[in-house]
Protein backbone atom coordinates (compact mmCIF):
# COMPACT_ATOMS: atom_id res chain seq x y z
CA UNK A 1 0.00 0.00 0.00
CA UNK A 2 2.69 2.47 1.04
CA UNK A 3 5.00 1.45 -1.79
CA UNK A 4 2.29 1.48 -4.41
CA UNK A 5 1.49 5.13 -3.96
CA UNK A 6 4.91 6.64 -3.47
CA UNK A 7 5.21 7.35 -7.18
CA UNK A 8 2.17 9.66 -7.14
CA UNK A 9 2.54 13.39 -7.00
CA UNK A 10 0.64 14.60 -3.95
CA UNK A 11 -0.95 17.92 -3.11
CA UNK A 12 -2.47 19.45 0.03
CA UNK A 13 -3.00 22.68 1.90
CA UNK A 14 -0.12 22.80 4.39
CA UNK A 15 -1.27 25.72 6.55
CA UNK A 16 -3.92 25.14 9.23
CA UNK A 17 -7.61 25.15 8.32
CA UNK A 18 -9.41 28.48 8.53
CA UNK A 19 -8.67 32.02 7.39
CA UNK A 20 -5.13 33.37 7.44
CA UNK A 21 -2.92 36.13 6.11
CA UNK A 22 -1.20 33.65 3.85
CA UNK A 23 -1.82 30.02 3.05
CA UNK A 24 0.44 27.46 1.50
CA UNK A 25 -0.44 24.71 -0.94
CA UNK A 26 2.29 22.12 -1.26
CA UNK A 27 3.08 19.54 -3.91
CA UNK A 28 5.58 16.70 -3.80
CA UNK A 29 6.50 14.15 -6.46
CA UNK A 30 8.04 14.06 -9.87
CA UNK A 31 5.23 16.00 -11.61
CA UNK A 32 5.07 18.77 -9.00
CA UNK A 33 6.38 21.55 -11.20
CA UNK A 34 4.37 20.49 -14.25
CA UNK A 35 1.17 20.37 -12.22
CA UNK A 36 1.94 23.67 -10.47
CA UNK A 37 2.39 25.32 -13.83
CA UNK A 38 -1.12 24.26 -14.77
CA UNK A 39 -2.57 26.57 -12.16
CA UNK A 40 0.13 29.20 -11.71
CA UNK A 41 1.16 31.78 -14.30
CA UNK A 42 4.30 33.86 -13.63
CA UNK A 43 3.90 37.61 -14.08
CA UNK A 44 7.19 37.93 -15.90
CA UNK A 45 8.17 35.64 -18.70
CA UNK A 46 10.81 33.21 -17.47
CA UNK A 47 12.57 30.44 -19.34
CA UNK A 48 12.66 28.16 -16.29
CA UNK A 49 11.65 28.27 -12.66
CA UNK A 50 14.75 28.97 -10.55
CA UNK A 51 15.22 26.56 -7.61
CA UNK A 52 14.66 27.97 -4.13
CA UNK A 53 13.68 31.44 -5.34
CA UNK A 54 10.24 32.98 -5.08
CA UNK A 55 8.50 33.59 -8.39
CA UNK A 56 5.58 36.04 -8.37
CA UNK A 57 2.52 35.14 -10.40
CA UNK A 58 -1.19 34.46 -10.46
CA UNK A 59 -3.32 31.49 -9.67
CA UNK A 60 -5.41 30.86 -12.70
CA UNK A 61 -7.98 28.43 -13.99
CA UNK A 62 -6.49 27.89 -17.42
CA UNK A 63 -9.68 26.48 -18.89
CA UNK A 64 -11.72 29.59 -18.23
CA UNK A 65 -8.64 31.80 -18.13
CA UNK A 66 -9.87 33.29 -14.84
CA UNK A 67 -7.35 34.60 -12.34
CA UNK A 68 -8.40 33.99 -8.73
CA UNK A 69 -5.39 35.08 -6.65
CA UNK A 70 -1.87 36.38 -6.67
CA UNK A 71 0.78 34.02 -5.31
CA UNK A 72 4.43 33.15 -4.94
CA UNK A 73 5.76 29.86 -6.18
CA UNK A 74 8.80 28.20 -4.64
CA UNK A 75 10.44 25.24 -6.31
CA UNK A 76 12.74 22.80 -4.49
CA UNK A 77 14.11 20.24 -6.93
CA UNK A 78 14.96 16.77 -5.63
CA UNK A 79 16.85 15.87 -3.54
CA UNK A 80 17.13 19.25 -1.83
CA UNK A 81 13.62 19.36 -0.44
CA UNK A 82 11.59 18.32 2.58
CA UNK A 83 10.65 15.01 0.99
CA UNK A 84 13.75 14.56 -1.19
CA UNK A 85 11.35 14.65 -4.12
CA UNK A 86 10.54 17.62 -6.33
CA UNK A 87 8.55 19.95 -4.10
CA UNK A 88 6.58 23.07 -5.00
CA UNK A 89 5.09 25.44 -2.48
CA UNK A 90 2.52 27.98 -3.55
CA UNK A 91 1.98 30.83 -1.09
CA UNK A 92 -1.29 32.57 -1.73
CA UNK A 93 -3.80 34.40 0.45
CA UNK A 94 -4.98 32.32 3.37
CA UNK A 95 -8.45 31.90 1.97
CA UNK A 96 -9.90 28.41 2.29
CA UNK A 97 -11.76 28.69 -1.03
CA UNK A 98 -8.69 29.91 -2.91
CA UNK A 99 -6.53 27.12 -1.50
CA UNK A 100 -9.18 24.48 -2.13
CA UNK A 101 -9.54 25.67 -5.70
CA UNK A 102 -5.77 25.41 -6.19
CA UNK A 103 -5.85 21.87 -4.79
CA UNK A 104 -8.82 20.98 -7.01
CA UNK A 105 -7.01 22.22 -10.12
CA UNK A 106 -3.86 20.38 -9.08
CA UNK A 107 -5.80 17.14 -8.75
CA UNK A 108 -7.40 17.75 -12.14
CA UNK A 109 -3.92 18.12 -13.57
CA UNK A 110 -2.84 14.73 -12.20
CA UNK A 111 -1.96 15.12 -8.53
CA UNK A 112 -3.49 13.07 -5.73
CA UNK A 113 -4.68 14.53 -2.45
CA UNK A 114 -2.03 13.86 0.22
CA UNK A 115 -2.96 11.74 3.20
CA UNK A 116 -2.24 12.74 6.80
CA UNK A 117 1.51 13.06 7.31
CA UNK A 118 2.33 11.91 3.80
CA UNK A 119 4.95 14.59 3.10
CA UNK A 120 6.88 13.56 6.20
CA UNK A 121 6.27 9.89 5.41
CA UNK A 122 8.02 10.42 2.10
CA UNK A 123 10.93 12.15 3.81
CA UNK A 124 11.24 8.94 5.84
CA UNK A 125 10.76 6.53 2.95
CA UNK A 126 13.35 8.42 0.91
CA UNK A 127 15.77 8.18 3.81
CA UNK A 128 16.11 11.87 4.68
CA UNK A 129 14.90 11.30 8.23
CA UNK A 130 14.40 8.24 10.40
CA UNK A 131 11.29 7.31 12.37
CA UNK A 132 12.42 9.07 15.55
CA UNK A 133 12.86 12.28 13.59
CA UNK A 134 9.48 11.81 11.93
CA UNK A 135 7.82 11.41 15.31
CA UNK A 136 9.54 14.61 16.42
CA UNK A 137 8.02 16.59 13.53
CA UNK A 138 4.55 16.10 14.96
CA UNK A 139 5.74 16.67 18.53
CA UNK A 140 7.34 19.95 17.52
CA UNK A 141 4.13 21.19 15.92
CA UNK A 142 2.16 20.33 19.03
CA UNK A 143 4.70 21.43 21.65
CA UNK A 144 3.03 23.47 24.38
CA UNK A 145 6.11 25.32 25.59
CA UNK A 146 9.35 26.58 24.14
CA UNK A 147 11.27 24.23 26.44
CA UNK A 148 9.45 21.26 24.93
CA UNK A 149 9.92 22.62 21.41
CA UNK A 150 13.65 23.04 22.01
CA UNK A 151 13.98 19.46 23.28
CA UNK A 152 11.90 18.06 20.46
CA UNK A 153 13.86 19.99 17.88
CA UNK A 154 17.01 18.31 19.13
CA UNK A 155 15.43 15.01 18.14
CA UNK A 156 14.29 16.33 14.81
CA UNK A 157 17.86 17.37 14.32
CA UNK A 158 18.98 13.79 14.92
CA UNK A 159 20.33 13.92 18.48
CA UNK A 160 18.42 10.91 19.77
CA UNK A 161 18.99 8.98 16.55
CA UNK A 162 22.70 9.57 17.00
CA UNK A 163 22.52 8.23 20.54
CA UNK A 164 20.73 5.10 19.34
CA UNK A 165 23.41 4.76 16.66
CA UNK A 166 26.04 4.86 19.40
CA UNK A 167 24.18 2.15 21.29
CA UNK A 168 24.15 0.01 18.21
CA UNK A 169 27.86 0.57 17.65
CA UNK A 170 28.39 -0.39 21.29
CA UNK A 171 26.43 -3.62 20.90
CA UNK A 172 28.34 -4.51 17.75
CA UNK A 173 31.58 -3.82 19.53
CA UNK A 174 30.62 -6.15 22.37
CA UNK A 175 29.65 -8.81 19.86
CA UNK A 176 33.06 -8.40 18.22
CA UNK A 177 34.76 -8.83 21.59
CA UNK A 178 32.80 -12.03 22.12
CA UNK A 179 33.72 -13.32 18.67
CA UNK A 180 37.34 -12.66 19.48
CA UNK A 181 37.02 -14.51 22.77
CA UNK A 182 35.51 -17.48 20.98
CA UNK A 183 38.03 -17.55 18.17
CA UNK A 184 41.16 -16.93 20.16
CA UNK A 185 40.47 -18.61 23.46
CA UNK A 186 44.15 -18.34 24.35
CA UNK A 187 44.11 -14.56 24.33
CA UNK A 188 41.87 -14.60 27.39
CA UNK A 189 43.97 -11.86 28.82
CA UNK A 190 42.29 -9.34 26.56
CA UNK A 191 38.72 -10.55 26.28
CA UNK A 192 37.78 -12.08 29.57
CA UNK A 193 34.12 -12.69 30.45
CA UNK A 194 34.59 -10.05 33.15
CA UNK A 195 35.48 -7.49 30.55
CA UNK A 196 32.42 -8.34 28.49
CA UNK A 197 30.21 -8.21 31.55
CA UNK A 198 31.71 -4.84 32.34
CA UNK A 199 30.97 -3.45 28.86
CA UNK A 200 27.43 -4.79 29.05
CA UNK A 201 26.95 -3.24 32.45
CA UNK A 202 27.98 0.21 31.23
CA UNK A 203 25.61 -0.04 28.31
CA UNK A 204 22.73 -1.16 30.53
CA UNK A 205 23.18 1.85 32.83
CA UNK A 206 23.07 4.29 29.91
CA UNK A 207 20.02 2.67 28.35
CA UNK A 208 18.19 2.39 31.63
CA UNK A 209 18.71 6.09 32.08
CA UNK A 210 17.36 6.88 28.63
CA UNK A 211 14.36 4.66 29.20
CA UNK A 212 13.65 6.35 32.53
CA UNK A 213 13.55 9.70 30.74
CA UNK A 214 10.16 8.73 29.32
CA UNK A 215 8.46 10.07 32.45
CA UNK A 216 10.01 13.46 31.83
CA UNK A 217 9.24 13.27 28.12
CA UNK A 218 5.63 12.39 28.75
CA UNK A 219 5.28 15.23 31.24
CA UNK A 220 6.76 17.69 28.74
CA UNK A 221 4.40 16.62 25.98
CA UNK A 222 1.21 15.90 27.87
CA UNK A 223 1.64 17.92 31.04
CA UNK A 224 2.03 16.69 34.61
CA UNK A 225 -1.16 15.25 36.07
CA UNK A 226 -1.88 16.63 39.53
CA UNK A 227 -4.89 15.34 41.41
CA UNK A 228 -6.50 17.20 44.29
CA UNK A 229 -7.36 14.57 46.88
CA UNK A 230 -9.05 14.88 50.23
CA UNK A 231 -12.23 13.92 51.99
CA UNK A 232 -15.43 15.65 51.04
CA UNK A 233 -16.03 19.32 51.85
CA UNK A 234 -12.39 20.17 52.59
CA UNK A 235 -12.43 22.65 49.70
CA UNK A 236 -11.07 20.69 46.72
CA UNK A 237 -13.38 22.27 44.17
CA UNK A 238 -12.80 25.71 45.67
CA UNK A 239 -9.05 25.20 45.33
CA UNK A 240 -9.43 23.84 41.80
CA UNK A 241 -11.35 26.96 40.78
CA UNK A 242 -8.94 29.25 42.60
CA UNK A 243 -5.90 27.81 40.83
CA UNK A 244 -7.67 27.98 37.47
CA UNK A 245 -8.98 31.45 38.30
CA UNK A 246 -12.30 30.26 36.97
CA UNK A 247 -15.57 28.98 38.42
CA UNK A 248 -15.12 25.65 36.70
CA UNK A 249 -16.22 23.24 39.43
CA UNK A 250 -19.45 23.51 41.38
CA UNK A 251 -18.88 24.47 45.00
CA UNK A 252 -21.55 24.02 47.64
CA UNK A 253 -21.53 23.66 51.42
CA UNK A 254 -22.99 20.19 50.94
CA UNK A 255 -20.69 17.20 51.07
CA UNK A 256 -20.61 15.00 47.99
CA UNK A 257 -21.20 17.72 45.39
CA UNK A 258 -18.40 16.61 43.09
CA UNK A 259 -19.13 13.05 42.03
CA UNK A 260 -17.22 12.64 38.82
CA UNK A 261 -13.91 14.28 38.07
CA UNK A 262 -12.91 17.45 36.21
CA UNK A 263 -9.63 18.00 34.44
CA UNK A 264 -8.14 21.31 33.27
CA UNK A 265 -4.76 22.39 31.96
CA UNK A 266 -2.84 25.16 33.66
CA UNK A 267 0.55 26.56 32.80
CA UNK A 268 2.98 27.53 35.53
CA UNK A 269 6.09 29.15 34.08
CA UNK A 270 7.04 26.82 31.24
CA UNK A 271 5.25 23.69 32.42
CA UNK A 272 1.74 22.41 31.82
CA UNK A 273 -0.14 20.73 34.64
CA UNK A 274 -3.34 18.77 34.24
CA UNK A 275 -5.21 19.62 37.39
CA UNK A 276 -7.88 17.13 38.45
CA UNK A 277 -10.72 17.80 40.86
CA UNK A 278 -12.64 14.79 42.03
CA UNK A 279 -15.03 13.30 44.52
CA UNK A 280 -14.04 13.24 48.17
CA UNK A 281 -12.07 10.17 49.13
CA UNK A 282 -13.85 9.24 52.29
CA UNK A 283 -16.98 7.38 53.30
CA UNK A 284 -19.57 7.17 50.59
CA UNK A 285 -23.18 8.11 51.18
CA UNK A 286 -24.72 6.85 47.96
CA UNK A 287 -23.81 4.44 45.19
CA UNK A 288 -22.99 7.36 42.85
CA UNK A 289 -20.61 8.64 45.46
CA UNK A 290 -19.11 5.21 45.88
CA UNK A 291 -18.36 5.06 42.16
CA UNK A 292 -16.89 8.57 42.33
CA UNK A 293 -14.59 7.49 45.15
CA UNK A 294 -13.50 4.41 43.25
CA UNK A 295 -12.60 6.51 40.24
CA UNK A 296 -10.96 9.08 42.44
CA UNK A 297 -8.67 6.51 44.01
CA UNK A 298 -7.65 5.27 40.60
CA UNK A 299 -6.94 8.79 39.38
CA UNK A 300 -4.95 9.52 42.52
CA UNK A 301 -2.84 6.42 42.12
CA UNK A 302 -2.15 7.15 38.45
CA UNK A 303 -1.42 10.87 38.88
CA UNK A 304 2.18 12.03 38.85
CA UNK A 305 1.50 14.26 41.83
CA UNK A 306 -1.07 14.68 44.57
CA UNK A 307 -2.27 17.72 46.43
CA UNK A 308 -3.73 16.23 49.59
CA UNK A 309 -6.12 18.74 51.03
CA UNK A 310 -7.04 18.83 54.72
CA UNK A 311 -9.56 21.07 56.43
CA UNK A 312 -7.35 22.67 59.09
CA UNK A 313 -10.33 24.33 60.76
CA UNK A 314 -11.28 20.93 62.19
CA UNK A 315 -9.29 18.33 64.07
CA UNK A 316 -7.73 15.70 61.83
CA UNK A 317 -9.99 12.70 61.36
CA UNK A 318 -9.15 9.10 60.68
CA UNK A 319 -10.07 9.55 57.02
CA UNK A 320 -7.48 12.33 56.65
CA UNK A 321 -4.77 10.22 58.20
CA UNK A 322 -5.71 7.14 56.20
CA UNK A 323 -5.42 9.13 53.00
CA UNK A 324 -1.98 10.46 53.92
CA UNK A 325 -0.84 6.96 54.84
CA UNK A 326 -2.16 5.49 51.62
CA UNK A 327 -0.36 7.94 49.36
CA UNK A 328 2.69 8.91 51.42
CA UNK A 329 5.07 7.16 49.06
CA UNK A 330 3.80 9.20 46.13
CA UNK A 331 4.83 12.68 45.11
CA UNK A 332 2.64 14.58 47.57
CA UNK A 333 2.10 18.14 48.74
CA UNK A 334 -0.03 18.45 51.89
CA UNK A 335 -2.28 21.49 51.95
CA UNK A 336 -3.84 22.72 55.19
CA UNK A 337 -6.90 24.59 53.94
CA UNK A 338 -9.39 27.01 55.52
CA UNK A 339 -6.80 28.67 57.72
CA UNK A 340 -9.00 31.78 57.58
CA UNK A 341 -11.30 29.94 60.03
CA UNK A 342 -8.50 29.37 62.52
CA UNK A 343 -6.42 26.25 63.07
CA UNK A 344 -8.13 23.43 64.97
CA UNK A 345 -6.00 20.77 63.39
CA UNK A 346 -2.76 19.77 65.04
CA UNK A 347 -0.65 20.80 62.06
CA UNK A 348 2.66 20.27 63.86
CA UNK A 349 1.77 16.72 64.71
CA UNK A 350 0.84 15.86 61.14
CA UNK A 351 4.02 17.50 59.88
CA UNK A 352 6.03 15.39 62.30
CA UNK A 353 4.29 12.19 61.37
CA UNK A 354 4.67 12.78 57.62
CA UNK A 355 7.93 14.64 57.93
CA UNK A 356 9.21 13.89 54.47
CA UNK A 357 6.18 15.42 52.76
CA UNK A 358 6.20 19.13 51.94
CA UNK A 359 3.22 21.14 53.11
CA UNK A 360 1.63 24.59 52.96
CA UNK A 361 -1.14 26.42 54.78
CA UNK A 362 -3.71 28.05 52.53
CA UNK A 363 -7.17 29.44 52.25
CA UNK A 364 -8.66 28.42 48.94
CA UNK A 365 -11.66 30.66 49.56
CA UNK A 366 -9.71 33.81 50.43
CA UNK A 367 -6.84 33.10 48.08
CA UNK A 368 -4.26 33.09 50.88
CA UNK A 369 -0.89 31.69 49.79
CA UNK A 370 -2.04 30.77 46.30
CA UNK A 371 1.02 32.42 44.75
CA UNK A 372 3.27 30.40 47.01
CA UNK A 373 1.26 27.31 46.20
CA UNK A 374 1.88 27.69 42.48
CA UNK A 375 5.55 28.21 43.13
CA UNK A 376 5.68 25.07 45.24
CA UNK A 377 3.75 23.07 42.65
CA UNK A 378 6.30 24.09 40.08
CA UNK A 379 9.25 23.24 42.32
CA UNK A 380 7.93 19.88 43.44
CA UNK A 381 6.13 18.51 40.42
CA UNK A 382 7.72 19.98 37.30
CA UNK A 383 9.59 17.40 35.22
CA UNK A 384 13.15 16.95 36.36
CA UNK A 385 15.04 17.41 33.14
CA UNK A 386 18.28 18.21 34.94
CA UNK A 387 21.10 17.97 32.47
CA UNK A 388 19.70 15.10 30.51
CA UNK A 389 21.05 15.11 27.03
CA UNK A 390 18.25 13.04 25.58
CA UNK A 391 14.64 12.51 26.54
CA UNK A 392 12.29 10.04 24.90
CA UNK A 393 8.74 11.14 24.24
CA UNK A 394 6.97 8.05 23.02
CA UNK A 395 5.73 4.82 24.53
CA UNK A 396 6.85 3.11 21.32
CA UNK A 397 10.43 4.15 22.00
CA UNK A 398 10.19 3.14 25.62
CA UNK A 399 8.85 -0.33 24.84
CA UNK A 400 11.60 -1.00 22.30
CA UNK A 401 14.27 0.14 24.73
CA UNK A 402 12.73 -2.21 27.27
CA UNK A 403 13.16 -5.08 24.79
CA UNK A 404 16.75 -4.09 24.16
CA UNK A 405 17.46 -3.96 27.87
CA UNK A 406 15.80 -7.28 28.53
CA UNK A 407 18.17 -9.07 26.17
CA UNK A 408 21.25 -7.16 27.27
CA UNK A 409 20.54 -8.08 30.88
CA UNK A 410 19.84 -11.66 29.98
CA UNK A 411 23.12 -11.85 28.07
CA UNK A 412 24.98 -10.39 31.04
CA UNK A 413 23.34 -12.77 33.50
CA UNK A 414 24.17 -15.79 31.35
CA UNK A 415 27.85 -14.85 31.40
CA UNK A 416 27.74 -14.21 35.13
CA UNK A 417 26.25 -17.66 35.65
CA UNK A 418 29.14 -19.13 33.69
CA UNK A 419 27.43 -19.93 30.39
CA UNK A 420 29.44 -19.80 27.19
CA UNK A 421 30.09 -16.67 25.19
CA UNK A 422 28.14 -18.15 22.28
CA UNK A 423 24.93 -18.29 24.26
CA UNK A 424 25.47 -14.78 25.55
CA UNK A 425 26.13 -13.49 22.02
CA UNK A 426 22.86 -14.98 20.84
CA UNK A 427 20.95 -12.85 23.35
CA UNK A 428 22.86 -9.73 22.61
CA UNK A 429 22.43 -10.07 18.88
CA UNK A 430 18.66 -9.92 19.40
CA UNK A 431 18.94 -6.31 20.56
CA UNK A 432 20.03 -5.20 17.10
CA UNK A 433 16.59 -5.97 15.73
CA UNK A 434 14.90 -3.75 18.31
CA UNK A 435 17.41 -0.95 17.83
CA UNK A 436 16.65 -1.02 14.10
CA UNK A 437 12.95 -0.83 14.79
CA UNK A 438 13.55 2.12 17.06
CA UNK A 439 15.02 4.25 14.30
CA UNK A 440 12.78 2.69 11.68
CA UNK A 441 15.56 1.06 9.70
CA UNK A 442 13.39 -1.99 9.81
CA UNK A 443 10.08 -0.84 8.51
CA UNK A 444 6.87 -1.97 10.15
CA UNK A 445 3.88 -0.72 8.22
CA UNK A 446 1.46 -0.83 11.14
CA UNK A 447 3.82 1.33 13.17
CA UNK A 448 4.15 3.72 10.26
CA UNK A 449 0.41 4.00 9.94
CA UNK A 450 -0.07 4.74 13.59
CA UNK A 451 2.71 7.35 13.64
CA UNK A 452 1.74 9.22 10.49
CA UNK A 453 -1.98 8.84 11.12
CA UNK A 454 -1.56 11.28 14.05
CA UNK A 455 -0.25 13.98 11.74
CA UNK A 456 -2.37 16.60 10.07
CA UNK A 457 -2.90 16.58 6.32
CA UNK A 458 -0.34 18.76 4.58
CA UNK A 459 2.51 17.90 6.98
N1 LIG B 1 -13.79 29.49 55.16
C1 LIG B 1 -13.39 28.75 54.14
N2 LIG B 1 -14.28 27.98 53.52
C2 LIG B 1 -13.84 27.23 52.46
C3 LIG B 1 -12.49 27.25 52.04
N3 LIG B 1 -12.39 26.40 51.01
C4 LIG B 1 -13.60 25.89 50.78
N4 LIG B 1 -14.51 26.38 51.67
C5 LIG B 1 -15.92 26.06 51.76
O1 LIG B 1 -16.09 24.69 52.06
C6 LIG B 1 -17.25 24.19 51.44
C7 LIG B 1 -16.89 22.97 50.58
O2 LIG B 1 -16.06 23.39 49.54
P1 LIG B 1 -15.84 22.53 48.23
O3 LIG B 1 -14.82 23.24 47.42
O4 LIG B 1 -17.15 22.20 47.56
O5 LIG B 1 -15.25 21.20 48.88
P2 LIG B 1 -14.98 19.79 48.19
O6 LIG B 1 -16.11 18.92 48.57
O7 LIG B 1 -13.72 19.32 48.79
O8 LIG B 1 -14.89 20.01 46.72
C8 LIG B 1 -17.84 25.32 50.63
O9 LIG B 1 -18.87 25.93 51.36
C9 LIG B 1 -16.66 26.27 50.47
O10 LIG B 1 -17.04 27.60 50.31
C10 LIG B 1 -11.58 28.09 52.77
O11 LIG B 1 -10.37 28.17 52.46
N5 LIG B 1 -12.09 28.81 53.80
MG1 LIG C 1 -15.97 19.19 45.16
Amino acid sequence: MIDQTIEDTIIAVSTPPGYGGIGIVRLSGRDSLKIAKSLFRPKKRISRVPPGRAVLGNLVNLESNEVFDEAYLLYFPAPHSYTREDVVEISCHGSPVVMEEAVRLGIKAGARHARAGEFTLRAYLKGRIDIIQAEAVDDLIRAGTVETARRVFGQLDGKLSKKIGEFRAGVIDILAQIEAAIEFPDDRLFVTPERIINSLEKMIVLMDDLMASYDVGKALIEGVTLAIAGKTNVGKSTLFNAILEDERAIVTPYPGTTRDYLKEKIKIKDVYFNLVDMAGLGKAGSSVEREGIKRGKRIASLAEGLLILLDASRPAGSEDLALLEEFRSKNVLILFNKIDLGRKMDITKIKERFGQLPSLEISALRGTNLGRLKKKIYEIFSPKIENRENVIFHMRQKLLLEDVLKHLKKGRDLLIKGHTEEICAEEIRKTLLFLSQLTGEIRADDVIESIFGRFCVGK
